[in-house]
């Protein structure tokens, strides 16, 4: 265990998405991790509750991940993935295709998220201007959404607070209308009742830029970052049939909902609808080494292969796209999916997730509570005057007494790691409870 860290050897460190100053004065730091829970450097075991920042779906310090990362490095710990290779990157992209959904055949490897956005925008904008429909060009995001942080992503994305700091983003990005209802919609178990015409809000979209000017719709099938919000029932297969009929491509962004985070391998396969592009990253590596994927559906590949043989067919990628060290670490996260079952367990647990998290209604402050898959949400009502500080006390608190959520908002978000046992479960709940009631 490492010695305990002074105030001054916090400064250089400018932490991301962090209140840098409030942070440092009484920082909270984690030395190590197994399987459910972190360890932190005063020795407390902290239930993680949000699977690290939704990606460690197979739980910590995995053995078959471990090996596979080490073996790989010492073998071969670069290779570039420009008109060269290592057999990992194809292997890895087999055992992709092999869980994807039907009609999914190629694979984009990026490292992050945000990479997998852009990649994917930038691959919907070239998709149809190989197909000679080079006016296809706005890209419509949704409010309340999050695509990661790079300029595409940010300009579809949907939420003030992280637009707002960088002027004016890309042109040519609109936005369809966000899906949470509390009037209609609160305390929903699973998919809300109400709101499969809000899909129709792509068709004002459409009347006000013509579909011709409209290359792709992106969304998250769950809207995870903003505090879990969950689409109506029809909702997605309303929207994916609008974009179908004016030949608008959808994408779905699946970086959290992919890997079984809802108890099918992509949240694609749970609402059953099929999407063209797919943008995943997290639990691809279970959150080990850094890597996005992009799944590609048959017919968007097809229209780059048609010019000339020797010339490249895609002018994008990464120096460390497919890199062979994260390559063994998806090959391991894959391999131990599939031992473990923990693609679809999420759908054994769901039911038990479900009554637990919904036995916090009538809670001090508790507005809603929403849930789907192994994610879990908690809106609170917001201090008058401070918006995000209550939810971010019950934070603070929690982690005190053993318990890592997430706050966005007035909203405590989870997502526990897909070993999760039942008395792991009622653990979460129970402290979570303890803090609510003691937020009075
Ligand atoms: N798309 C979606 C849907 C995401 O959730 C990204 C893109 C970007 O991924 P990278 O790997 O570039 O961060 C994300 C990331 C949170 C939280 O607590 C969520 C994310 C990242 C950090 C925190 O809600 N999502």
């Amino acid at each position: 265990m490492s010695a305990r860290l002074s105030t001054n050897d916090l400064e250089a460190y400018w932490m991301p998405f962090t209140a840098n100053r409030q942070y440092k004065k009484a920082p909270r730091l984690l030395v190590s991790a197994e399987r459910t829970h972190y360890t932190t450097d005063d020795g407390r075991r902290i239930l993680d509750g949000t699977s690290g920042l939704w990606c460690v779906n197979a739980g910590h310090c995995r053995p078959r991940i471990v090996e596979a990362i080490r073996n790989q490095v010492g073998e071969l710990d670069f290779a570039g993935s420009f008109q060269i290779g290592h057999p990992k990157a194809f292997e890895c992209a087999s055992k992709l295709v092999n869980i994807a959904p039907p009609g999914f055949d190629h694979v984009f490897f990026t490292n992050s998220g945000s990479e997998s956005v852009e990649t994917a925008l930038k691959m919907a904008l070239a998709y149809h201007r190989a197909k000679g429909n080079a006016t296809k060009v706005r890209l419509i995001g949704r409010e309340r959404g999050y695509h990661g942080v790079n300029f595409g992503g940010t300009s579809v994305g949907g939420i003030a607070s992280n637009r707002k700091m960088f002027g004016t983003l890309l042109t040519g990005v609109d936005h369809i209308r966000h899906t949470h209802d509390l009037s209609r919609n609160a305390f929903s178990r699973g998919e809300p009742e109400h709101g499969a015409e809000l899909a129709d809000d792509l068709e004002r979209l459409v009347a006000l830029h013509d579909a011709s000017t409209i290359a792709a719709v992106i969304v998250e099938p769950v809207a995870c970052s903003t505090g879990v919000l969950i689409p109506p029932k029809g909702y997605l297969k309303r929207l994916a049939a609008i974009c179908a009929k004016h030949d608008i491509l959808l994408i779905f962004d699946e970086v959290i909902t992919a890997f079984g985070r809802l108890g099918t391998p992509f949240g694609a396969d749970y609402f059953d609808v099929s999407p063209d592009l797919i943008t995943t990253a997290k639990g691809l590596t279970n959150g080990t080494i850094p890597m996005g994927a992009v799944l590609v559906k048959k017919e968007v590949h097809e229209a780059f292969m048609h010019g000339p043989e020797e010339v490249i067919d895609f002018f994008h990628g990464y120096t460390y796209s497919g890199h062979p060290v994260s390559c063994a670490a998806a090959i391991g996260t894959l391999e131990t999916y599939k031992e473990e079952g923990l693609l679809t367990r999420a759908a054994e647990l769901a039911p038990y997730w479900e009554d637990g998290i919904h036995s916090l209604k009538g809670l001090p402050h508790v507005l809603d509570i929403r849930n789907i898959g192994l994610i879990g949400a908690v809106e609170l009502d917001p201090v008058p005057g401070e918006p995000s500080k209550r939810a971010y006390n019950v934070f603070v608190e929690a982690f005190n007494r053993g318990l890592l959520v997430r706050s966005t908002g007035d909203i405590i978000a989870m997502s526990p790691p897909l070993i999760i046992e039942k008395q792991e479960i009622d653990q979460l709940i129970e402290i979570l409870s303890g803090v609510l009631k003691a937020a009075a």
